[in-house]
């Protein structure tokens, strides 16, 4: 009975304002393998407000799933609708709750993540001896570009009392268009349980994005947020680097707590590193808000044009 919980034996609430029939979703490949279960591309026909075919990510629990990672997924599609729409979020399209699996099905990311993103155009070696940076690579302004999307959508969580506690490129999925788009902002994270010395998926340590209050004390707000977000302008100057190379965890406390912060990244300008290190002041007071960061970059944004 137990084995089956991915299958009909729960009937599940029908939301007619977000229901969709199955018939329109044709699952396709994996995308990828979240802490819930799993994330599958597939083709959608016929969604209002869509044009007629189009790709989309639809989440789904692993055939073992348990009861309470069927809790998480319907409280992480109970949080999207509340949240609402936003163009730099991924937003919710609808769900399959009836006769079959659950599938909550999200806009599609063509792009994938940022952090994989960033990393596939860092220069190659043999344009940076010569010094010549193809038509494809990206520019300082792009950063600040992405940088003020990343900002607005979060201040747009921050409106809706969303605190999202795992702001990270890799949690930044990018859309059509290049459009940034923050992920996985409706999970239900367990605080408590984080597991700080587990590695993600690329062998970097979640730990590294944490605000030194969430570190010691573990108090997670939007001021939290922007710290991380501190660490995700770090990932962009760096075109996806690891923060803090080379330092374990249990060195990081001490480092944090001395006053040690990463340096500028090659290449960053100076006001963009100095908001980086507001992100990281011990007093989250000081920290700038994300409506301060996202009047930041679009002047800067004005300013290049
Ligand atoms: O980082 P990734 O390559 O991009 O691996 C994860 C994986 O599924 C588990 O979350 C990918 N993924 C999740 N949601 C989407 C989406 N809406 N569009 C494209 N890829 C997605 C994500």
């Amino acid at each position: 009975i137990d084995s089956n919980i991915a299958e009909e034996l729960y009937e599940l609430p029908c939301d007619e304002e977000w229901e969709i029939n199955r018939a329109q979703i044709t699952i396709r490949e994996q995308l990828g393998e979240g802490a819930f279960g799993l994330v599958m591309r597939g083709d959608a026909v016929g969604l209002t407000d869509m044009p007629s075919t189009c790709s989309v990510a639809v989440k789904m629990l692993k055939a073992d799933a348990t009861e309470n990672e069927l809790a998480d997924l319907l409280s992480e599609m109970d949080t999207m609708k509340e949240i609402g729409r936003h163009k730099n979020i991924i937003n919710l399209i609808g769900a399959c709750t009836q006769h079959g699996p659950l599938f909550v099905v999200v806009e599609f990311a063509p792009h994938g993540n940022l952090r994989q993103f960033l990393r596939e155009r860092r220069p190659s070696e043999y344009q940076y001896n010569r010094l010549s940076y193809s038509a494809a690579s990206l520019t300082i302004r792009d950063f600040v570009s992405f940088a003020f999307q990343i900002a607005r959508g979060m201040e747009y969580l921050g409106t809706r009392k969303c605190v999202h506690r795992d702001l990270a490129a890799r949690n930044i999925l990018v859309g059509e268009d290049f459009v940034m788009k923050i992920a996985d902002f409706g999970l239900a994270r367990n605080v408590r349980d984080l597991e700080y010395y587990r590695k993600t998926t690329d062998g970097r340590l979640p730990i590294k994005w944490l605000a030194i209050e969430a570190l010691f004390d573990r108090v997670y707000t939007t001021q939290s947020d922007v710290w991380a977000f501190g660490i995700l302008l770090w990932e962009i100057f760096t075109l996806g680097g690891s923060p803090y190379p080379g330092i374990p965890v249990e060195k990081l406390f001490d480092l944090l707590k001395s006053g040690y912060r990463m340096q500028k990244p090659q290449n960053c300008p100076s006001d963009i590193y100095d908001i980086m290190l507001n992100c990281w002041d011990e007093n989250s007071t000081n920290r700038a808000s994300f409506t301060d960061l996202r009047k930041q970059f679009d002047s800067m944004l004005s300013s290049m044009a």
